[in-house]
């Protein structure tokens, strides 16, 4: 055997010598540091539930300075457009560029039939620029992604039921997008009242089908099932927002006060907010990213080459006759 190595001596170097492709993954990892990630999410609901006080309570609670934490210019109106909010947030050297659409919300005209339109057309919009980017002869490297990976769907704290014109709209979003539900101003439900509209929505909408994220798919393992089937048994996250801070021991903090007690909003004990943000930006943002990309964008992108495909042998049929 010795002999044979003598023969071949560069075979050998390159079996038994350290070549370093156990690097592979830093290289992979810090190329992705430096580029960075980008989080899209759009919150959608109808008007007054609180969607862009949430907005600013979420950059609050990742935006904390040196000065203290972060206060919005102005006093937050009613949205009367799409509009995107945007920061860059970093944890560790990860910078995070999250995005977050605002609409506006809808339900107090007289008819709101087909009020989800607009939302459905920009993750479409989305959707389809993508696919353009991607489809150029010349496509860069790296295409900027815009792409809806989380929708926030704020459901009133009425305690009773899911209003009909919530199931339809989550119906339309779940087919596009990965629909996070919440319920909006929990503040205004007792703990107990919560834990029962909780469990009725949950009910409601296995009985109207509506798949709601996270869903597991084949790709997961027995771990991530099981995350999913927790976070699953307390969804929706009961939130409450703020967009003033309050000093809760000697500390300011997002919180609402009212002349019986102070609700810190980043307390787990006063509302589920820390959970909302832990599962978005931390335990599922992967995850969110990827099943946009493989089941609401693949959905999207394989309908529309079909539908491309079947145009031009019609084309070419009638270039013939
Ligand atoms: N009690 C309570 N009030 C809230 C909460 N979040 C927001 N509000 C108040 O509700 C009102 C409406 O909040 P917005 O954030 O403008 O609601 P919106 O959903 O963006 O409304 P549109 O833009 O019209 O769709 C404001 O007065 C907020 O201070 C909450 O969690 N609890
Ligand atoms: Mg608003």
């Amino acid at each position: 055997m010795a002999a044979a190595a003598v023969e071949n001596p560069v075979e050998l170097t390159r079996l038994n010598s350290y070549v370093g492709f156990d690097s592979l993954p830093q290289q992979i990892e810090s190329k992705l540091l430096k580029r960075g990630f980008a989080f899209n999410v759009i919150v959608v609901g109808q008007t007054g539930l609180g969607k862009s006080t949430l907005i600013n309570t979420i950059f609050a609670s990742h935006l904390i300075d040196t000065k203290g934490r972060f206060e919005p210019d102005e006093p937050i109106r009613q949205t009367t457009e799409i509009q995107a909010v945007s920061h860059v947030v970093q944890e560790n050297n990860v910078r995070l560029r999250l995005n977050i659409v605002d609409t506006p919300g809808y339900g107090d005209l007289v008819n709101n039939e087909n009020c989800w339109d607009p939302i459905v057309k920009y993750i479409k919009d989305q959707h389809s620029a993508y696919l353009r980017k991607e489809l150029t002869a010349m496509r860069d490297k790296h295409i900027a992604d815009t792409r809806i990976h989380a929708c926030l769907y704020f459901i009133a704290p009425t305690g009773h039921t899911l209003k009909a014109i919530d199931i339809v709209v989550m119906k339309k979003l779940s087919e596009v997008v990965n629909v996070v539900p919440v319920i909006a101003k929990s503040d205004s439900l007792t703990l107990e009242e919560r834990e029962v509209f909780k469990e009725r929505i949950r009910a409601e909408l296995a009985h109207n089908n509506i798949r709601v994220y996270p869903f597991d798919t084949e790709d997961h393992d027995d771990e991530e099932r099981g995350l999913n089937s927790a976070i699953r048994s307390m969804m929706p996250f009961a939130v409450v927002g703020s967009e003033r801070n309050v000093i809760v021991d000697g500390k300011p903090v997002r919180g609402r006060k009212n002349r019986w007690g102070v609700i810190n909003v980043e307390n787990e004990q006063h509302c589920d907010f820390n959970y909302l943000r832990n599962f978005l930006t931390r335990t599922h943002l992967q995850d969110l990213i990827e099943t946009t990309a493989l089941v609401h964008y693949e959905a999207f992108r394989s309908k529309q080459l079909l539908a491309l495909k079947e145009s031009s042998a019609a084309k070419a049929q009638q270039a013939h006759a």
